[in-house]
């Protein structure tokens, strides 16, 4: 369905059945660990204070990779070969993609979310700065199956995946995601993708406990979140954040630790917290080159090029399926 005057962007609706917030919630907090699925730090509270995390001088993950797309996006565009197809699963507010989209021509752009009017409001003003860009915003799921029947079968297609978003996916799950893109890209195709690299623990430690404390607005927005949509009574008062580098595990694991003995009620389930216990919220795995290049290799992928910053801080990596 065309949704403006310009033939230049159409709009397709997958109708992604939304996450149910109090089973994934209940479930996650009556489980030993407790734990909340990260995907629910997104509300609109959640996201401009994740906008305002990019924007930390602690948070390198951002800048960096806009840094590594700006200064290489002709040699990207080199390698990775103009007017392909070119699309962005969990595409958001489609920004990144700009840094590209000059040098790298593509023939089509296909953003994809589950957010349906934050796609469409993307895509329009996408499209509106990029008149000559074909855009099919697909409004689906992007952790189940992708669909790109409506695409022509001929042109390339490349898959990108920017901002170490690979990162909040517990390993098995990156490499059954990465197959899932490496189906949908089919034999010739690519994949660019943004990982964030091991580096200082010292460094690590401080992008996720910035001075001025948005990460930890941001996790204890998810409580806030559940009190608000849930009916629940947490005191915001008595969880406090904590994130850290687990190096055995390669990770940054975020956790809201109650600060002590409490009882919390969500509708009809009362959860008692001891005091000191955890909900972990998030994993954020950190990889160097060859465990990342080991993991999309399971997923069928071959490595072709990369590129990092000068500090070896980020890594933006290209990957294709050998053609048949
Ligand atoms: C979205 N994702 C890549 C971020 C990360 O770094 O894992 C989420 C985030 N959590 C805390 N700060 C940023």
């Amino acid at each position: 369905m065309n949704i403006s005057n310009a033939t230049s962007i159409a709009f397709h609706d997958y109708h992604p059945k939304p996450a149910d917030f109090f089973v994934e919630v209940i479930d996650g907090l009556l489980h030993c660990p407790r734990s909340i699925p990260p995907k629910f730090f997104y509300n609109e509270r959640g996201s401009q204070l994740f906008e305002q995390i990019t924007g930390l001088p602690e948070y390198y993950l951002t800048r960096t990779e806009q840094g590594i797309l700006e200064k290489n996006a002709e040699e990207i565009a080199r390698i990775v070969g103009r007017n392909c197809l070119l699309i962005e699963p969990g595409s958001g507010n489609c920004e990144k993609v700009r840094l590209l989209l000059d040098a790298l021509q593509p023939q089509t752009y296909v953003p994809m979310d589950i957010s349906r009017d934050h796609l469409r409001k993307a895509a329009v003003n996408l499209s509106a700065d990029y008149p000559w860009l074909d855009v099919h915003a697909s409004c689906i799921d992007f952790t189940q199956p992708l669909d790109l029947s409506f695409c022509p079968p001929d042109s390339q297609r490349v898959a990108f995946f920017p901002g170490s978003s690979i990162g909040n996916f517990e390993p098995d799950s990156a490499t059954r995601f990465l197959a899932q893109v490496a189906d949908v890209v089919g034999p010739g195709g690519g994949m660019l993708i943004g990982v964030d690299l091991k580096k200082d623990r010292c460094i690590l430690d401080a992008a996720y406990n910035d001075t001025t404390g948005i990460t930890a607005q941001f996790n204890l927005n998810l409580l806030q979140r559940i009190n608000s949509e849930l009916n629940a009574d947490f005191d915001l008062n008595h969880f406090t954040h904590h994130a850290f580098y687990n190096e055995q595990k390669g990770r940054i694991e975020m956790h809201l630790i109650s600060q002590l003995r409490q009882a919390v009620h969500i509708e009809q389930h009362t959860i008692e917290f001891t005091k000191g216990e955890s909900i972990h919220t998030e994993n954020s795995y950190k990889y160097t080159i060859e465990e990342f290049q080991a993991l999309a290799i399971r997923a069928g992928f071959i490595p072709v090029y990369l590129w990092t910053d000068a500090d070896a801080l980020f890594s933006v990596q290209y990957f294709e399926i050998p053609a048949c």
